[in-house]
């Protein structure tokens, strides 16, 4: 699905601003909310999450469907165009309606949905748009919420009678099967958008290179009768390239590659009838070849972290300033790249990173799976076409961007307990990434801490991703027994022949905790326990990278793990720098992009 861009055929209209707002009490759809202006109203910023916003319980631990509301008025001017409201993400379910009638519903909270209104509004008039939301998450959704009544962070009823009680009569809470808090609503902007009624509906592009050349395969679906041309533009504006019909081959000699530390970007502009699309294009390519992974044939190593979407008052909501702050601070810390765990972001950071030179690794909001159950989740339990959706749909929407460089299927799923069913689950959506994808980029999943030896899973992916907690949650405040394990268990995949990076390892630590002798959650803690891992990782050959948790530290639910969130972040989660953040910086300004275990 495009991102909407404004083009000489084309406007966009942002309806982000103040949204009138209302908690469903239970009653919203059987009294028609979505029916008139919604009595008593409160305040809502759009793009954001609702949870936040008011000093409330209410708002934090809602449980259900809420309901945001606003006029629209689309101008007379816009008439003979195609109209068409764009919504980034409404998390977790969406249900939208025009003047009282529902004209769409959506399941997933982290990717975009479209309606086209040419033939549902009259122009000029103002009508209500209404868009209910639902944040309840469970077996059958992604990411995995726990039915079974147990937190992520074990709140069971230690078999005492009056918990036992309290729990039954308790007000219905969200259980998440994942360690990050379950913020909702409309996280991300709404837009409404025109195009000629003939228009552009994809466009899709493939880099290749051929020496010093470099080669854009392109493929362009469109609506409607026209001509379609592509040029090729260089950042100066000058027309390196130029084809015609809806699919064909842009070479550009002499090229300049896309690549982490030199983001060289083209535009691609499309033009069909009276509509036109610009797209940006980058020129590289991706590969993983024996242990290593390269990106123009060059060997990469991974520097970065796994982030959130997550920040003060706005919770998971878009904000510009954050992404813009968390790139520059990637470029001071040496970074090159993260991981958007847990769930694909805002299309706008994809942009950033296309133009920063970031690299991204992107992933599906597949967490949870499997997990807090003794049953065999696979055969059962979740909901694999919603799974297979959310793959097809982050593919579709991201597959132009020379910053994605791998798809990640899931994370953490169980994976060891029932190895068979997860193999038999994750292998066919491995193929299916493979096929959706016309660049047939790497995939990967990324496996939490388990028994290697029984998971016949990970070792299948393209690139063997580890989130490992050696020094953490498994001997914790031992880092002589820590890099031990840690090395018995390098030993095992150094004989799998393939690349093996860190998409996980960390420790909480609170800024401001000082230890002569480090101790678990002080800052002298986490910096020795990275400094350790990181050593073991430079006697590997096959290791491609390390990404630490996390860029800063995050909300989660309440629990007793979890003081003020998680804090494994080198950030805070205001993105100011703890210790290990400078011997982190120095660590990676000396480690080269390319070449490092060349
Ligand atoms: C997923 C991430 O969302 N990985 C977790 C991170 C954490 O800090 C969480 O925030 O907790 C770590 C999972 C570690 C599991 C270790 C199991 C050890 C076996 C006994």
């Amino acid at each position: 699905m495009l991102y909407p861009r404004e083009s000489d055929s084309r406007a966009v209209v942002d309806l982000s601003g103040i949204w009138q707002f209302k908690l469903d009490d239970g009653h919203g759809f059987a009294d028609q909310w979505y029916a008139k202006p919604l009595t008593d109203a409160e305040t809502m910023a759009v793009p954001g999450s609702y949870n936040d916003q008011k000093a409330d319980a209410a708002h934090r631990d809602h449980y259900g469907w809420a309901f945001y509301q606003r006029r629209m008025t689309v101008p007379a001017f816009f008439a003979g165009q195609r109209i068409v409201l764009r919504f980034a993400s409404v998390t977790h379910t969406a249900k939208v309606y025009l003047d009282g009638t529902e004209i769409a519903s959506h399941e997933g909270g982290f990717l975009p949905f479209e309606i086209d209104l040419t033939d549902k509004l009259t122009l000029g008039q103002s009508a209500l748009l209404t868009v209910a939301v639902d944040n309840r998450v469970d077996f059958s959704t992604l990411p995995v919420g726990n039915e079974d009544g147990s937190g992520m962070f074990g709140t069971g009823d230690g078999g005492i009678p009056s918990v036992r009680i309290a729990q039954a009569r308790a007000k219905k809470q969200n259980k998440p099967n994942f360690d990050f808090f379950n913020y909702a609503g409309i996280q991300r902007p709404v837009k409404l958008y025109t195009t000629p009624k003939a228009y552009i509906d994809d466009v899709t592009l493939v880099p290749d290179i051929d020496g010093t050349t470099g080669i854009v395969r392109y493929s362009v679906a469109v609506k409607g009768a026209g001509e379609t041309t592509v040029e090729l533009l260089d950042k100066a504006g000058q027309i390196v390239a130029h084809s015609e019909g809806t699919t064909g081959t842009l070479t550009v000699a002499n090229a300049h590659f896309w690549a982490p530390g030199h983001p060289y970007l083209y535009t691609a502009v499309v033009s069909f009838g009276a509509d036109q699309y610009s797209q940006p294009c980058g020129i590289r390519t991706v590969r993983v070849a024996g242990t290593k992974f390269l990106i123009n044939g060059q060997p990469f190593y991974f520097k970065g972290f796994g982030k959130h979407e997550d920040s003060p008052l706005h919770g998971r909501g878009f904000d510009a300033v954050f992404d813009v702050a968390d790139l520059s601070l990637m470029h001071w810390i040496g970074a090159n790249s993260f991981r958007t765990s847990h769930y694909p972001y805002a299309e706008e950071m994809y942009e950033l990173c296309d133009r920063e030179g970031i690299v991204v690794i992107d992933e599906t909001p597949a967490v949870g799976l499997g997990r807090g159950t003794k049953a065999d989740a696979y055969k059962t339990m979740h909901n694999g076409a919603l799974h297979k959706q959310n793959l097809r749909d982050m593919i579709d929407r991201d597959k132009n961007h020379p910053c994605v460089v791998m798809w990640s299927l899931a994370n953490e799923p169980e994976t060891a307990a029932f190895p068979q069913s997860a193999y038999d689950y994750f292998h066919n959506l491995y193929q299916l990434a493979h096929q959706l994808d016309p660049e047939n980029r790497p995939v990967t999943l990324v496996c939490c801490q388990n028994d290697y030896e029984k998971d016949i899973v990970t070792r299948t992916m393209d690139v063997v991703c580890l989130n490992r907690y050696y020094g953490w949650y498994v001997l914790g405040g031992d880092l002589d027994a820590a890099t031990d394990a840690l090395n018995v268990e390098l030993d095992f995949w150094a004989k799998q022949n393939k690349p093996v990076m860190f998409t996980e390892y960390g420790a909480d630590t609170i800024e401001g905790l000082h230890d002569a002798v480090p101790r678990m959650f002080d800052e002298e803690y986490q910096a020795e326990y990275i400094d350790r891992m990181d050593a073991q990782f430079d006697k590997r050959p096959f290791f491609i990278g390390e990404q630490i948790w996390n860029f800063a530290d995050f909300n989660t639910t309440q629990g007793i793990v979890r003081v003020d969130g998680n804090r494994k972040g080198v950030f805070t989660r205001t993105r100011r720098p703890k210790l290990v953040a400078h011997t982190i910086r120095r660590r990676w300004r000396a480690i080269p992009d390319f070449g490092y275990k060349a």
